[in-house]
Formats: structure tokens, sequence, C-alpha cells
């Protein structure tokens, strides 16, 4: 509760997928290109480049987010509603496709799953 984090949401796949975080506004902080391993599937940012800006219309408060493929897309998030919700790909067949994860802010709260 109360607590920002930036996540990282890390695309390496080959298709752009806009992710939505439930119950809060977040802010776009940047963009860097990223390099898959094929033989480990590691991840990681591309040695030598540049985190780019967030484009001119995702200024401000949002709670939708394009990942880019073969990009690394930052969010700056605050929980400040205690619950359990959920963050997803808003394309329903990926979010079908287990695309779709729980998180909780706070503790746990009657009903809830641990
Ligand atoms: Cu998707």
């Amino acid at each position: 509760m109360g607590a920002t984090e930036i996540w990282e949401l890390y695309n390496a796949s080959a298709d752009a997928h806009p992710m939505h975080i439930h119950e809060l506004a977040f802010e776009v902080v940047n963009r860097q290109s990223i390099v898959v391993n094929e033989e480990t599937r590691e991840v990681q940012v591309a040695p030598g480049s540049e985190p780019t800006a967030p484009e001119p219309w995702e200024t401000g408060r949002k709670d939708t987010v394009i990942a880019y493929p073969g990009q690394v897309t930052r969010v700056r998030v605050q929980f400040n509603t205690p619950g359990q919700y959920v963050w997803h790909c808003h394309i329903v067949e990926h979010e079908d496709n287990e695309m779709m994860r729980p998180y909780r802010v706070g503790p746990v709260q009657d009903g809830q799953p641990e």
C-alpha cells in the first residue's frame, strides 16, 4: 500500500500488446530495445541502447500502454487502493492464453485467494 514501483514489460514476441493494469493509473516512463538469446531464452536490455521517451499521446496518467515488440516498456505505478486485481493484454485471444496475471495491494482480504 502506498508504494511506487517501476514495472518493466518485456515483449520478446513479434506482436504489440496493449497492456491494461486494473485499478490504478500509471505513467509511461520510457521504452528500450531488448535482445533475446534464442538458445537460453534469456532476455536483456540491448547493450548500448538508449531509452526513448513516451509517445506524444502517452503523457499523463494511463491505464493501458502498448508494449511494442522487441522492447521493454517501463511504467511508474502507485498502489493506493488495497485489494486483488489483474493486469492483462487487451487482445482477447492473448488474455485467454495466460496473458492475464493477478496482483495484490496490501494484505489478503476476506474471500480472496492466497
Ligand atoms: Cu497481447
